[in-house]
């Protein structure tokens, strides 16, 4: 019987009391638990937003920085790139002026020479060629005494044609026409036969004309007389292409 009092005032001592350890423990601590994670994943969620929030801004920052330098750092290089190409192409236009002049060397005339030439204007001629055969379309031509502007034309379809207009008779013709052809060894090229400027006995040359080509040019005789005029292309003169040029 005693024993049950001990027993039943069991109920007395808290520690064996379950119940009242499930509800004083429970009542007391739950409600402060509770508030306490909340709080703590209220913090926690708002150091994890404020820190992707200072994280993200400042990481844009720091990246926006790089980016402007990095540009300047690429435009400043490329543009020199560019230059120094540009250099060397301005470079290769020289050179090519430079051959151009050597061809000139090479001996073959472009424009009309020869110690008789002058500018302004004479009287006018025009001379022609055969269009097959190796003469000239007119054998004697009669000017006044004056400067005279000749219009010179290669009417032939396939040869190269031109006029030479020399101090003299067959024998400076000749020795002309061998001048002109001497030209030909030094350039290499039929359009090359045409004498040098300092040519004795000389006047007057014209470059070498293609067919169909034509030039027109003045030139001074030196005083009434008759004058002959050849073509030096090789051959020409030999076969009979020649004329005179009566001064009066
Ligand atoms: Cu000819």
């Amino acid at each position: 019987m005693s024993w049950r009092a001990p027993q039943g005032g069991g109920p007395r001592i808290p520690g064996f009391d379950s119940t009242d350890n499930v509800f004083s423990g429970g009542s007391a601590g739950g409600p402060p638990l509770l508030s306490l994670i909340v709080a703590a994943l209220a913090v926690g969620l708002v150091g994890l937003f404020l820190a992707i929030a200072f994280g993200g801004s400042m990481g844009q920052g720091t990246a926006a920085v790089p980016q402007p330098t990095q540009p300047p750092a690429v435009l400043p290089t490329a543009p020199p790139a560019v230059q120094p190409t540009a250099a060397p192409a301005a470079t290769t236009a020289p050179a090519q002026a430079t051959s151009t002049p050597a061809r000139g060397a090479a001996g073959i005339p472009t424009e009309p020479l020869g110690p008789a030439l002058v500018s302004g204007t004479g009287t006018p001629i025009e001379i022609g060629t055969d269009v097959a055969l190796l003469i000239f379309n007119k054998d004697q031509v009669r000017v006044p005494n004056g400067p005279v502007t000749l219009t010179f034309k290669n009417l032939a379809t396939a040869v190269q044609h031109n006029w030479v207009l020399v101090q003299g008779g067959d024998d400076v013709a000749s020795a002309v026409n061998d001048a002109a052809q001497a030209q030909v060894r030094v350039t290499r090229d039929s359009a090359g036969s045409v004498p040098p400027a300092d040519t004795p006995g000389l006047l007057v040359a014209t470059p070498m004309l293609n067919p169909g080509e034509e030039v027109t040019f003045t030139f001074q005789p030196p005083g009434s007389g008759t004058y002959e005029f050849i073509c030096t292309f090789p051959g020409h003169y030999v076969a009979g292409m020649k004329g005179v040029l009566v001064v009066e």
